[in-house]
C-alpha cells in the first residue's frame, strides 16, 4: 500500500463485529516454504443485518480453498480480507491457505527461528496464519493439530492441554485443546528440537501443574533460573493476589529471533532467549533480575490479559499496565523494593517523559493509532503502571485487592475496557474516580510547582501576616525552578523569620500545568496524589496533625493550598515521596534543603531526586562556564556524596546511584531546550572533579565492597556488586583526572581479568571503553575470543561499544555492522548495536554533522523490508530531535525526509516519521 493511503483508526469508531466465532479447528502441515493451514471455524451472526457478509482478516496468504458448511461458496479476496457473502446466521467455514514461515522475516505470524517454527500473533499476526476475525473481542475455543516435517521437530506445542500425539504416515503429530475461549492474538504454536527442563507446581488447591521450559539444545543449565522464577511467580500470585493457575500444563519456550521480550500466549508463553537464558559466566545481575521480572510478567498475564482480555487495541494498557504493576510488586516482594522502585521511576523520568515531550506523545488510552505495533510504549506500559499505582495509593491495598478480585470475577472470559476496570475499582473501593479518569484520556507530563509560607494561625487565607514574603519567593522560585536552578541561600526563603508569633502554620501551595501534546492543546487538572512528609532543618521527621494517615494529599485543582500546624519553624515539606505521581516537580527548595533531604529523608526516591536536583542546579549554572574551562569546584555536591559514602545505613542499591553522576539521558529530561554539547561536557567534567576530590573515599569504598568467593545471584550480593562497580568507575576516573592513566588502566584491566562473573567483567569492559583506557582493545579482544560463539552473550560486545558517549561511536558502530556476528535480521543484534545508539546514546545519535542520522537512514532502508516493527522502534530517539539546536533540527529533518521517501515504506516507520515531521502543525 502506498504510504499516503495509510489511515489512522480512531478509538471512538469502535464497532461490534458482525459475526463472532465460537470454535476453531486448525490443522497445520508444517514445511519451511509451504506450510498448509486448514481452518474450520464456527461463525454466528451478531449483526441485525441479515445481509452483512462475513469479512475475515488475512494478509500474505495464498488461498487454496473456501467451503461453507462443506460446500463451495461465493467469496472475494483482497490484500487484507476474505469476504464471504450470502452466509446464514450460523455456519461452519473452512479455508485452506499456504504460508511460508522460512521467508517470514517480519517475525509476525508463523516464522522460523534458528530451525524452530514459532508464532507471534499479538497484535495482528494471526491474520498472517489464516483468515479469521483477528480482533481481541472475538473469543473462540481452539483445537489445534500440528503435523511436523521429518526433520528436527520432535516437540510440537500449542495452547492448552495435549490430547493426543504420535506418529502417522511417518510424521510426528500432536493435538492440543484449549478449554478457555481466547482471542486470536493469544494463539501460539511451536515446533522444533529443544532441551527440556521439567518440573511441577502444586497449586494452593492441590492441583499438580506440569511445567516445561524449552530452550536451545545445549542450553539446559542456562534455563534453571527461569524455571525457578516460574515457580516463584506462581506462588507469589497465589499469595499476594489469590490467583491460581488454571491449566494442567504451563509451557515456556525460548527462541532466538523475537521482536521484543516475550509473549503471554495462553499456557504457552514464548520468550526471547535474552529474557530466559542466564548463568554467572554469561549473564549480569541485571539479566537475572530481568529474567525473573519478565517470567513473572508473562505468567501474571494469565489472569490480567488472558482470562480477562481486551475489547479493542485502544485498551492495551488495561492488560499491560496492570501486569507491569503486578510484576513490579513481585520484584519488590521477592527481590529489592528499593531497586525495583528506583528503576521504574528512572524509566518514567527518562524515557516516558521524553515520549511525552515528543511527536508520538499519546494518552495511556490512545485516541488514534495507525500501526498498533508502534503503541507498545513506555506510556502504555510504564506510565500506565504508575496510574495503577496511584489508584493503589488512593484506595489502599485492601480495597485495591477487592477491586481486582471483583474485576476478574465480573469479566472472566470476556473482553473488557479500561472504563470497565475503573468502574469496578470505583464500586469496590467506594471512591469517586471521575476526575482521575483524565490520566487515561490526557497525554503529557503535568508540571507541579510547590511553594510554602508560614502564616499566623489565625490568618484564614487573607494573607494577613506574610503575604509579601510568599509572593516574593513565588516569582523568583518559579522562574528558578523552571530553569533548573536551586533558590540560592542568600535569597529570602519561607523558613526565614516570618514575623508572626510562635503560633504559626505552614501553608503548602501546589500548582499544576500540563503542556500541550499532539492533538491536545489544553488540559484539565489531574488528580495528583502527593505523598508528603515533613523534615526539620536538622533532619528530624515531624508529623503535623493535619497530615492524613497515609501521608497523601489529594491535589485536584490548578492551584490548591494545604495548611499544617504544630511544626517547628525550620521545617520543610517533603513532597512527592516515592514518586507518588508521574509528574515533573519543582519546588522552592534551597541547596541546604536538598542536602538535608539527601542525607536524612527515609524515602529512597526523595534522596535520589534531591541528589539530581543538586547536580541539575550545578549543570545549569555552569553550562556556559565549562566552554571556557572554568568549572568551579562542586563543593556542596562533594560534601553530600562524602556523607552518602560514609553513611553505612543507606541501602547499597541506593548508594550506588548516589555516588555517580546521573546519566545524560536523565539529566536531559530536566531541560526544555537541550544544549547537548554543553550538557555532555559539563556532566563529564563534573564527574572528574568529584572523582578527584573524593578519590580516597572512593578507593576505600571500592576496597570494602569487593566480593570474595563464588558468584551468587541474590538481592544482597547484586547490590554489593552494583556499589563496588560504581565506586570502581569513580576510582578509575579519579586516577585519570590526576593524570595517572596507568593506574586507571591497571585497576580496570585487573578487574576484568579477575572477574569470576559477567557483572564484574562487563562493568570493567564498559569502563575501559567509556574512559578510552589503553587496555580497551586488549579487553575487547579477550571478550571477543571468549564469547563470539555465543550470540546472546556477544550482544554485550556490541552494546558496550555502541553506548560510549562520543561522536566517534558512529564510526565504531558502522564497522561493527560488518562483524561476522552481526545479523540485521535478528532483532537482538539490531537492538544491541543500533538500538543502543538509537535510544541510549544521544551524543552519538545527534552528532553535529548528521552522521548519526545517516546511520539510522541506512539501517532503516534495509530493515523497512525485513522487519518494520524493529525498524520503527529504533527511531524513538531520532524523532525527538526538536529539543536540540537549530543545526541538529535541520539535519534531522533532512534525513527524516529521505527516510520518508524510501520505496514501500512500512506503515510503522511512516507513522513515526510523519508524526515527527508534522509535529509543529499537530500541537
Ligand atoms: N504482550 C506482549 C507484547 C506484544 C508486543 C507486540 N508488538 C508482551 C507483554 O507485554 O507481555
Ligand atoms: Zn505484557
Amino acid at each position: 500500500m502506498a504510504a499516503s493511503n495509510f489511515k489512522a483508526k480512531k478509538r471512538l469508531e469502535y464497532k461490534k463485529p458482525d459475526f463472532t466465532a465460537t470454535d476453531i479447528d486448525l490443522q497445520f502441515q508444517l514445511a519451511d516454504d509451504a506450510t498448509v493451514v486448514r481452518a474450520t471455524a464456527h461463525y454466528v451472526r451478531l449483526s441485525a443485518d441479515p445481509k452483512a457478509p462475513l469479512r475475515l482478516d488475512g494478509e500474505e496468504l495464498k488461498l487454496n480453498d473456501v467451503l461453507l458448511n462443506g460446500q463451495s461458496c461465493k467469496y472475494n479476496v483482497t490484500d487484507t480480507e476474505l469476504i464471504v457473502s450470502e452466509v446464514p446466521d450460523d455456519f461452519e467455514l473452512t479455508t485452506e491457505v499456504v504460508i511460508s514461515p522460512a521467508r517470514n522475516t517480519s517475525l509476525m505470524g508463523l516464522y522460523k527461528s534458528c530451525g524452530c517454527f514459532c508464532t507471534q500473533c499479538e497484535p495482528e499476526g494471526f491474520r498472517r496464519i489464516t483468515y479469521f476475525l483477528d480482533r481481541p473481542d472475538v473469543l473462540a475455543k481452539y483445537r489445534v493439530t500440528i503435523v511436523g516435517p521429518d526433520y528436527g521437530c520432535g516437540v510440537l506445542l500449542s495452547n492448552g492441554n495435549l490430547v493426543e500425539s504420535g506418529i502417522k504416515d511417518g510424521l510426528l503429530y500432536s493435538v492440543w485443546e484449549d478449554p478457555f475461549p481466547k482471542p486470536s492474538y493469544l494463539f501460539a504454536l511451536v515446533a522444533g528440537a529443544f532441551d527440556i527442563i521439567e518440573d511441577t507446581f502444586v497449586t494452593k488447591s492441590g492441583r499438580e501443574v506440569k511445567l516445561a521450559l524449552y530452550v536451545d539444545r545445549g542450553a539446559y543449565t542456562r534455563g534453571t533460573w527461569a524455571m525457578q522464577s516460574i515457580k516463584e511467580s506462581m506462588a507469589w500470585d497465589e499469595r499476594r493476589f489469590n490467583l491460581e493457575y488454571d491449566l494442567d500444563n504451563f509451557n515456556v519456550v525460548a527462541v532466538d529471533f523475537f521482536n521484543f521480550g516475550a509473549m503471554e500466549n495462553k499456557g504457552l508463553n514464548i520468550f526471547n532467549s535474552s529474557c530466559v537464558l542466564v548463568d554467572p559466566q554469561t549473564a549480569t545481575d541485571t539479566n537475572y533480575y530481568t529474567v525473573q521480572g519478565v517470567i513473572g510478567h508473562e505468567y501474571f498475564h494469565n489472569w490480567t490479559g488472558d482470562r480477562v482480555t481486551l475489547r479493542d487495541w485502544f485498551q492495551l494498557s488495561l492488560k499491560e499496565s496492570l501486569t507491569v504493576f503486578r510484576d513490579q510488586e513481585f520484584s519488590s516482594d521477592v527481590n529489592s523494593r528499593v531497586l525495583t522502585r528506583l528503576d521504574a521511576i528512572n524509566v518514567i523520568r527518562s524515557r516516558q517523559f521524553a515520549e511525552d515531550a515528543g511527536p508520538m506523545a499519546h494518552p495511556v488510552r490512545p485516541e488514534q493509532v495507525m500501526e498498533m505495533n508502534n503503541f507498545y510504549t513506555v506510556t502504555i506500559y510504564d506510565k500506565g503502571a504508575e496510574v495503577i499505582r496511584m489508584i493503589h495509593t488512593i484506595v489502599g491495598e485492601e480495597k485495591f485487592q477487592k477491586g481486582i478480585a471483583d474485576y476478574l470475577a465480573r469479566y472472566d472470559g470476556q473482553a473488557a475496557t479500561i472504563e470497565d476496570f475503573i468502574l469496578t475499582m470505583e464500586t469496590a473501593s467506594l471512591t469517586d474516580l471521575a476526575q482521575f479518569r483524565r490520566w487515561y484520556s490526557q497525554a503529557g507530563t503535568p508540571e507541579v510547582y510547590a511553594k510554602w509560607a508560614w502564616k499566623s494561625i489565625d490568618d484564614n487565607g487573607n494573607g494577613k501576616a506574610q503575604p509579601a514574603l510568599a509572593a516574593n519567593i513565588d516569582e523568583k522560585a518559579i522562574a528558578a525552578a523552571l530553569n533548573n536552578e536551586v533558590v540560592s541561600d542568600t535569597q529570602e526563603s519561607a523558613n526565614e523569620e516570618c514575623g508572626c508569633d510562635e503560633n504559626c502554620k505552614l501553608v503548602l501551595t501546589l500548582t499544576q500545568n500540563t503542556p500541550p501534546t499532539p492533538n491536545q492543546s489544553t488540559k484539565d487538572p489531574f488528580v495528583i496524589p502527593v505523598r508528603t512528609s515533613f523534615l526539620t532543618k536538622d533532619g528530624q521527621s515531624v508529623v503535623p496533625p493535619e497530615l492524613p494517615e497515609n501521608g497523601v494529599l489529594m491535589f485536584t485543582k490548578e492551584e490548591q493550598s494545604f495548611e499544617f500546624t504544630n511544626l517547628p519553624k525550620d521545617t520543610i515539606p517533603v513532597v512527592l515521596r516515592d514518586f507518588s505521581a508521574p509528574v515533573k516537580l519543582s519546588a522552592m527548595y534551597q541547596t541546604q534543603d536538598y542536602i538535608n533531604m539527601l542525607e536524612h529523608c527515609d524515602d529512597p526516591f526523595i534522596r535520589v531526586d534531591s541528589y539530581m536536583s543538586l547536580i541539575n542546579a550545578f549543570v545549569h549554572q555552569n553550562i556556559d562556564k565549562v566552554k571556557n574551562g572554568d568549572l568551579p569546584e562542586p563543593t556542596d555536591i562533594i560534601k553530600a556524596i562524602s556523607y552518602v559514602i560514609n553513611d553505612a545505613s543507606i541501602d547499597m542499591q541506593l548508594k550506588a546511584k548516589l555516588i555517580v553522576v546521573p546519566s545524560l539521558i536523565s539529566l536531559m529530561e530536566t531541560f526544555k531546550k537541550i544544549d547537548l554539547d554543553g550538557l555532555d561536557q559539563t556532566r563529564k567534567e563534573l564527574s572528574s572533579l568529584i572523582a578527584r576530590a573524593l578519590a580516597s573515599e572512593y578507593k576505600d569504598l571500592e576496597h570494602k565492597t569487593r566480593s570474595s568467593g563464588k558468584y551468587k545471584y541474590d538481592a544482597q550480593s547484586a547490590a554489593q556488586r552494583a556499589l563496588h562497580n560504581a565506586a570502581q568507575y569513580m576510582v578509575a576516573l579519579g586516577y585519570l583526572a590526576d593524570d595517572n592513566g596507568i593506574k586507571a588502566d591497571d585497576l580496570i584491566s585487573n578487574a576484568y581479568e579477575n572477574a569470576n562473573n559477567m557483572t564484574d567483567r562487563l562493568a570493567a569492559l564498559s569502563a575501559a571503553c567509556e574512559l578510552e583506557l589503553p587496555c580497551k582493545s586488549k579487553l575487547l579482544d579477550s571478550f571477543e575470543q571468549s564469547y563470539s560463539h555465543d550470540p546472546l552473550t556477544f550482544d554485550k560486545f556490541f552494546s558496550v561499544q555502541a553506548a560510549v558517549s562520543s561522536e566517534e561511536t558512529i564510526k565504531v558502530v558502522r564497522k561493527l555492522m560488518d562483524h561476522k556476528c552481526f545479523d540485521i535480521t535478528n532483532p537482538n543484534r539490531v537492538r544491541a548495536l543500533i538500538g543502543t545508539v538509537g535510544y541510549n546514546n544521544p551524543v552519538a545519535l545527534h552528532r553535529r554533522d548528521g552522521m548519526g542520522y545517516l546511520l539510522m537512514l541506512d539501517v532503516v532502508r534495509k530493515l523497512n523490508d525485513i522487519n518494520p516493527s524493529v525498524a520503527a522502534r529504533i527511531l524513538d530517539g531520532l524523532i525527538n530531535y526538536r529539543r536540540f539546536d537549530i543545526n541538529r533540527i535541520n539535519k534531522a529533518e533532512e534525513y527524516l525526509n529521505k527516510m520518508k521517501a524510501i520505496p514501500n515504506l512500512s506503515r510503522s516507520v511512516f507513522e513515526k516519521i510523519s508524526s515527527a515531521l508534522d509535529s509543529d502543525t499537530k500541537q
